[in-house]
């Protein structure tokens, strides 16, 4: 092993996460914060700790010479980024490895060919993914989008190339409104991200969000660990998370996960990646690739017994995938709560001082948390503040296990989420597995009623 040192780029319960994965492969691991995760969980924990700045995640968590001086100071020999942040930062994984440093990721190549959505898709149709039909590349001008509109039907959506995670999105109904909306997608998507540049899909009504967990290990190598199913989501936020998808049968994930890990394979991928498709009518669409560890990552390792993290570490280090396709098996059902410092019912932030706090344990339940009690949650970043994973035999026993495990959890002196899961696992749809991505919003303006 030529890793002997990491250093973590990120902070929360990702940092502690790919901490634990380190110290059980005999690593050690360096802990970069901002002076407002001086207590953070993950800092104690760590061999070496170095402050990289101000609160502000700008002037830390995305200072690229701090983190690299960090590294060199240290005698870190690789760079585990954790999700958000530089995760996805070309450039900075250029600059990790022009240092000598290993970069615990993808490809830049192939991080920067994802990250443009228009790049993201032609890519997907060459390697023989299905896509959403659309332009096949820039909108350029509004002739030329009228007949593409007329050719796949209305209602369209507009999507900027640059984007992700919904911005600067406009669903256009009829041609009569597709120039305005098409300028102010080109405008918002300027304003957003300093790229005007959109595109074209055809509108889906009411799919799911499914995505696959794949692995490469950048030799043409490439396996899939089955599908999530992300639909639950409030203003393009994951709420909670499940593997299997209730709607896909073991033949579907056989024939979509083969076609994604050929996919990978053939393009040398490196690396943990998820591939994203809206699911409708029993059909799957390609809309992007995360070329990241994702939140959700452990419900699949929940389902597969892989550890993600330590998968991606030996990938790093040249060593060749710990699995063959044929030796992976899905076994029962997991489900992920993330459980937000947020009121439940406004979803505004509820940052401060955890008086009291107690995880739930038993078995098959995970909690990946860097709370503790005596811990202040930071106002100046994401508020997530653990996820909540649970493992059944099959769904039903999975969900009676999480409210169980809900049961028990304690956050005192900050509000958060924890009530809007117990009330979402009782809903009757819920636990028929019967949502698309527009149900949760749906449901939550039902309850405000
Ligand atoms: C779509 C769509 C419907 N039709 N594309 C939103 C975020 C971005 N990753 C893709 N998104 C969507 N793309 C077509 N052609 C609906 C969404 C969408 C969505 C997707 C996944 C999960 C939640 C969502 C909520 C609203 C809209």
């Amino acid at each position: 092993m030529a890793i002997h040192k990491v250093l973590i780029a990120n902070r929360g319960e990702i940092a502690l996460r790919i901490h634990r994965a380190c110290h059980e492969m005999g690593i050690q691991t360096v802990a970069v914060h901002s002076t407002a995760d001086t207590d953070a969980m993950h800092v104690r924990l760590a061999d070496h700790a170095v402050c990289i700045g101000p609160p502000p995640a700008a002037e830390s968590y995305l200072n690229v010479p701090n983190i690299i001086a960090a590294a060199e100071i240290s005698g870190a020999d690789a760079i585990h980024p954790g999700y958000g942040f530089l995760s996805e930062n070309a450039r900075f994984a250029e600059i990790v490895e022009s240092h000598n440093i290993i970069w615990i990721g993808p490809k830049p190549e192939h991080i920067r060919t994802m990250g443009d959505k228009i790049e993201a898709k032609t890519t997907a149709a060459k390697l023989g993914l299905p896509l959403v039909p659309g332009s096949d590349g820039p909108l350029t001008d509004i002739a030329e989008a009228k007949r593409v509109a007329a050719e796949i039907g209305y209602p369209v959506l507009i999507k900027a190339a640059s984007g992700g995670g919904g911005r600067g999105m406009k669903v256009v109904p009829s041609e009569d409104q597709l120039e305005s909306l098409m300028q102010q997608a080109g405008s918002e998507a300027k304003a957003a991200f300093g790229d005007a540049t959109v595109y074209m899909e055809k509108y889906l009504g009411n799919p799911r969000h499914i995505e696959f967990q794949i692995f490469g290990d950048g030799k043409g190598n490439a396996i899939h660990l089955g599908e999530r199913d992300c639909s639950l989501q409030r203003r393009h936020q994951k709420v909670l998370e499940e593997a299997p998808s209730p709607v896909i049968t073991a033949e579907q994930r056989a024939e979509m996960g083969g076609i994604v890990a050929k996919a990978m394979a053939d393009m040398g991928y490196r690396g943990a990646g998820t591939i994203e498709f809206l699911y409708e009518d029993g059909r799957f669409y390609f809309i992007e690739m995360n070329t990241r560890l994702q939140v959700e990552h452990p419900v699949t390792e929940a389902i597969t017994g892989v550890d993600l993290v330590r998968e991606q570490i030996m990938i790093a280090d040249g060593l060749p995938l710990s699995v063959r396709q044929d030796e992976l098996e899905f076994r029962g059902h997991a489900i992920e709560c993330r459980i937000n410092a947020e009121n439940p019912r406004t979803f505004a932030p509820s940052p401060g001082l955890v008086k009291g706090f107690h995880a739930p344990g038993g078995m098959h339940v995970r909690v990946d948390s860097g709370l503790y009690a005596g811990y202040r949650v930071p106002p100046y970043y994401d508020s997530m503040i653990a996820k909540l994973i649970v493992w059944g035999r099959d769904r039903e026993g999975c969900i009676r296990r999480l409210k169980r495990a809900l049961e028990e959890f304690v956050v005192d002196g900050v509000t958060t989420t924890i009530p809007l899961h117990q009330a979402l696992l009782d809903d009757p749809e819920f636990r028929e597995g019967d949502y698309t991505i527009k149900w949760l919003e749906q449901w939550l303006a039902e309850q405000e009623a």
